[in-house]
């Protein structure tokens, strides 16, 4: 059993989260991580406010355990998924590609709790100020949107910086990451990546098979050019993105390439046109299974690694 802040602060047995990712993380992959013990997210990603609406009552009758919602600030949908969420005594908010700091009076009014994912310590700083009961600290490994710095770089920092717990992304799909994570000063982790390869996730059989089979240089960041990175397998789509950069980077020229292809990726597992976002950790995920067996392993695995730490490092101290 590894309790923490975080699993006291939301109420759940075991201190991981599961990534809102766009299009994947829906109401059945995130009640079957609910179930299991952590923290389930519906990904209301780019989706109307309608849809989301009924991932979160679909979530409700698949589970009577906390789930929660992530809100893709960057959707034109966002103000409207921010008040719904209040609607509907959603519990736990977390946020990603932008600052939700207009919604915290109405989300701290209602007692939800909230979790803005960050990239750096001076967002990690303005969220605390604002009222965000924890954060996310997303490393650059991560798949999707991505900030510039590593996990292992940025968590000790922002630990360093606030008061309110910390949970770990980008690059941890295993008791080692977990582990190595608790050590940096974490409460928990976001784990995103392995979770693409869950029984109950949507994403197409073709995704999955990439991730399982994907090697520790098989992904790549596209779109730093236009000032939103995203990392993804690589794969033809990739290159041309690539190539496109090369000659006309501009936002539009980028944007209209890619509008459409995350879609594609999860729903058709289309390898002409689909952004099959990943994170770098791709390379440790070698199997499809059930959510539940995925957050049991974690958390198994890193009790052992953190009881036997140097025993089976053949690490001692003198
Ligand atoms: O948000 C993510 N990962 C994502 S969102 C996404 S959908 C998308 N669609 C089109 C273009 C880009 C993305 C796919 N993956 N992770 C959390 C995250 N948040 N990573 C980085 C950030 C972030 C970046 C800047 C958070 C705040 C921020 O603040 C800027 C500001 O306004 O201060």
């Amino acid at each position: 059993m590894i309790k923490t802040k975080l699993t006291q602060l939301l109420g759940i047995q075991y201190p991981i989260i599961q990534g809102g990712m766009a299009w994947i993380a829906n109401a059945k992959l995130a009640a079957a991580v609910s179930e299991a013990g952590g923290l389930g997210l519906i990904g209301a990603a780019n989706a109307p406010a309608d849809v989301v609406r009924g991932m979160i009552r679909e979530a409700k009758a698949l589970t009577s355990k906390p789930f929660g919602v992530n809100i893709m600030l960057m959707s034109p949908y966002a103000d409207e998924i921010a008040a719904l969420c209040v609607e509907e005594g959603v519990k736990v908010i977390t946020t990603g590609a932008g600052n939700p700091g207009k919604y915290f009076p109405a989300w701290k009014e209602a007692g939800i709790k909230v979790i803005p994912v960050v990239p750096s310590v001076a967002l990690a700083r303005r969220m605390e100020r604002a009222g965000a009961d924890a954060l996310v600290v997303e490393g650059t490994e991560a798949g999707g949107h991505i900030g510039e710095i590593t996990t292992m770089c940025l968590v000790p920092q922002v630990v360093d910086a606030v008061q309110i717990p910390v949970v770990a992304a980008g690059g941890i799909a295993d008791g080692r990451g977990f582990a190595a994570a608790l050590m940096l000063g974490a409460q928990g982790c976001q784990v995103g990546t392995a979770f693409i390869c869950a029984e109950e996730s949507p994403a197409h059989e073709e995704y999955k098979k990439l991730v399982a089979q994907a090697k520790d240089t098989d992904t790549v960041v596209t779109g730093r050019a236009n000032g939103h990175p995203v990392r993804s397998l690589k794969n033809r789509f990739t290159k041309k993105i690539v190539e496109l950069e090369k000659e006309d980077g501009s936002f539009e020229a980028v944007e209209n390439l890619t509008v459409g292809s995350y879609r594609k990726a999860v729903q058709e597992g289309n390898m002409q046109e689909g952004t099959f976002m990943s994170g770098q950790i791709a390379g440790l995920v070698k199997e499809v299974r059930p959510a539940k067996e995925i957050v049991e392993f974690i958390v198994g695995d890193a009790q052992d690694v953190l009881k036997n730490a140097l025993s089976k490092g053949g690490i001692t101290i003198e």
